[in-house]
């Protein structure tokens, strides 16, 4: 079996769950277990012609495929059948468009894809090749018929309700091989403790599989932490679709909780929490919310726009219940990041510069984090209907860090860049526009200046996004406007991917800022360099916009911003502990507003000590970006403290 994990350089290597969950189950089976031999499974993403010796000539290749290792599988499905043409080669997982025969036509190794959860699926294909030695019609399979190569499609197989008698990988010990393989690196491993998504949205495959929910044994999923947890796994992801809903979830999450007290891993979790986000999930994750595994909440927020909701059929998502936890979040100061999606259908400009702002207005302490509609071809949004419905245009954008197997295997995402609603110059200035805010607020470059325009000014935050946006579009020639040029540039470059086999050259990385979550990092790290300009660009930049907004300008907290700025941003620097005149309170003023509370504006000398306790190398910097956009947490910045009343009553008395 192949099961090859996601291509991110520098993140720790999945463990083959899928696969070994269905080869656990199979081979429960006295007749699998006498018929078929399982080799190892290949996981590790290596140099091809490795990856093809090591799936040697079998006669039955089985890979499981998603968005991040398709190419690459059906490379070697096709290198693999050219040396052992016998070979049957079947496809699962949720990326292979089944039903269909657009696999099957192109590509000519592949013999059947499975649709579908996998083990009763593949349990019945392994007993008819015993019987048979070729493919033919089991459900949930899209197949190409050995007699006369046409191509057939079995009925659907509909999610099983009862996960109990599935044995897990971890217990039936599949999973230790390939620990072993991996020599000590660092390995991520998924939790499943359900199965199904209750919402069906469109542009989603998770929705697609089906919307019963099943749940496997709670002691099943306390044997998996303790597996997981025992052999030092760094990184858990929960392939939970809405983790905190479910009412023994609370159990789980203290369950990990106390795994990590006990043996200080996993040392990070990702989980895709409810949807219907309540307070009862809050407090149901709060356990896991104290250790350092778990920095954030996720709010699945993706749209403000009842358009959008409607149009990807999540309407039953409902905003109410996100206010309410942006609210509470802020109260019981707990880390939430949001997640936007960029490109629905429905979305126009203006509903998604108003949507990106709803949850740092209301709490400004939360991260934000904006991800490009992907469109996955076995999601609703995929079909022909949809495309035509919505008028989608999309382009396929290169994985860029897939490592160098070859060129021409490196995975690519077809994404969204037009809709009806958004027509492609709107895409391109939503990019740019939520590349400044994740600047400014997610990687709190801008964080004391957006508190004083939004909280202290009142200013409407679209119109000062949009400001800052319009005079830096003029100043190519400043840092800041440098960089949204290169944004610009991107966005240009990206919107040309029509092809799906077009592969730029390693030196083309431009395509990748037309993400605004990669922009906005880079633009960090490059503007950190030279971070006292900046923090001069963004105070010009900030009282510019405000005067153009009506706010006059007072030129002693101009100069205070300034100083906040210059001092307190995050930034390759050696230990400090400095003691600042300010020309006003700003440092309280903006403390309170991220607070929710209001503290008026006083003139007079004011000092304020900035510590910061130790050094932060370069590389330091970067991994802590590098943190912040895999951990979603904000970039604290170097703490003001208060000196005392002593300077402000002196001051007073002057
Ligand atoms: C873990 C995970 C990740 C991990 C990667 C883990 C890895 N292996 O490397 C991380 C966090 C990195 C990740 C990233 C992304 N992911 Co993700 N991820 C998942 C998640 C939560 C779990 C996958 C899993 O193992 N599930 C458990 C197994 C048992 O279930 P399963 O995958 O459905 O497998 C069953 C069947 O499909 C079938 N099957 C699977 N393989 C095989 C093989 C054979 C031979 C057979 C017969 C059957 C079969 O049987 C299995 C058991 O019943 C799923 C959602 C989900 N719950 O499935 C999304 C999911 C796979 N991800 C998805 C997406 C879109 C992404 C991103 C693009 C998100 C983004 N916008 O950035 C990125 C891509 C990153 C990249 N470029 O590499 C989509 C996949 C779409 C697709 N067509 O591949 C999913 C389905 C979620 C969704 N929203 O729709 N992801
Ligand atoms: S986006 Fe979330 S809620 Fe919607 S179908 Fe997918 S997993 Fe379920």
């Amino acid at each position: 079996m192949v099961d090859i994990s996601s291509p991110h350089v520098n993140s720790p290597t999945t463990l083959p769950y899928a696969t070994s969950s269905i080869r656990a189950y199979v081979e429960t089976f006295a007749d699998i277990r006498d018929s078929f031999t399982f080799a190892p499974t290949i996981f590790v993403r290596e140099d091809f012609d490795t990856l093809v010796d090591r799936a040697g000539r079998p006669d039955l290749l089985a890979l499981s495929c998603y968005v991040w290792n398709f190419n690459t599988s059906m490379a070697l499905a096709t290198e693999v059948k050219r040396r052992s043409p016998k070979t049957i080669v079947v496809l699962g997982g949720p990326h292979p468009k089944y039903g269909d025969d657009t696999v099957l036509a192109a590509y000519p190794a592949v013999d059947g894809i499975v649709q579908g959860e996998g083990e009763a699926a593949f349990l019945d294909l392994l007993r008819m090749i015993a019987a048979d030695g070729q493919l033919g019609p089991i459900d949930g399979l899209t197949f190409r018929d050995p007699r006369d190569g046409s191509f057939r499609v079995s009925q659907q197989r509909g999610r099983p309700g009862d996960l109990s008698t599935r044995p897990s990988p971890y217990g039936v010990g599949l999973m230790d091989g390939p620990l072993a393989e991996l020599n000590g690196r660092p390995a991520a491993a998924l939790l499943e403790s359900n199965r199904g998504c209750p919402f069906q949205c469109t542009f989603c495959d998770w929705g697609s599989l089906g919307s019963k929910m099943a749940e496997f044994p709670i002691e099943r999923v306390f044997a998996d932490i303790d597996w997981i947890s025992s052999n030092g796994i760094h990184t858990v992801w929960s392939a939970d679709s809405n983790f905190g809903m479910r009412k023994r979830d609370k159990e789980i999450a203290a369950y990990l909780a106390d795994a990590y007290h006990r043996n200080g891993y996993p040392r990070r979790l990702v989980a895709s929490t409810s949807k219907n986000s309540s307070r009862a999930v809050l407090d149901a994750l709060r356990p896991l919310a104290q250790t350092p595994m778990f920095r954030g909440l996720t709010l699945s927020f993706q749209t403000h726009s009842e358009a959008a909701l409607r149009d990807v059929k999540r309407q039953n998502i409902k905003h109410s219940a996100y206010y309410e936890m942006f609210d509470h979040a802020r109260a019981t100061g707990t880390r939430t990041y949001t997640e936007m999606i960029l490109g629905l259908p429905g979305e126009t400009l203006a509903s998604f510069k108003e949507g990106l702002v709803v949850s740092i207005d209301r709490n400004p302490h939360s991260s934000v984090i904006v991800y490009r509609c992907s469109v996955l071809p076995n999601a609703e949004l995929a079909s022909a209907a949809d495309r035509a419905r919505f008028g989608l245009s999309t382009a396929w954008l290169p994985d860029r860090e897939s490592p160098d197997l070859d060129p021409r295997f490196i995975e690519s995402h077809e994404i969204v860049v037009g809709t009806n609603a958004m027509p492609e110059p709107d895409w391109g200035e939503a990019v740019e526009y939520a590349w400044l805010v994740l600047l400014l607020h997610s990687l709190r470059l801008g964080h004391p200046a957006l508190l004083l325009l939004r909280h202290v000014m009142g200013l409407d935050y679209v119109a000062v996004f949009d400001g800052m946006l319009r005079i830096l579009r003029q100043r190519p020639d400043r840092l800041l406007g440098a960089q949204l040029q290169y944004t610009q540039r991107a966005i240009a470059q990206f919107l040309k991917l029509r092809d799906p086999a077009y592969r730029p050259s390693p030196s083309e990385n431009l395509p990748w800022r037309a993400d605004p979550d990669a922009s906005a990092r880079i633009s960090r790290v490059k503007l950190a360099e030279f971070s006292d300009q900046c923090a001069a660009e963004l105070t010009m930049l900030s009282f510019a916009v405000a005067k153009t907004l009506g706010h006059p300008i007072d030129v002693a907290v101009r100069d205070d911003l300034f100083l906040i700025l210059q001092h307190t941003t995050l930034r390759p620097v050696q230990a400090f502990d400095h003691v600042l005149e300010f020309k006003t309170n700003l440092p309280d003023v903006l403390d309170a507003a991220g607070a929710g509370r209001s503290v008026a504006i006083k003139h007079g000398p004011t000092r304020y000590r900035v510590t910061c306790s130790e050094d932060i190398s370069s590389d330091a910097f970067q991994d802590r970006i590098k943190d912040n956009s895999e951990l979603c947490i904000g970039l604290d910045p170097f703490p003001l403290h208060a000196e005392g009343e002593r300077a402000w009553a002196e001051a007073q008395l002057a």
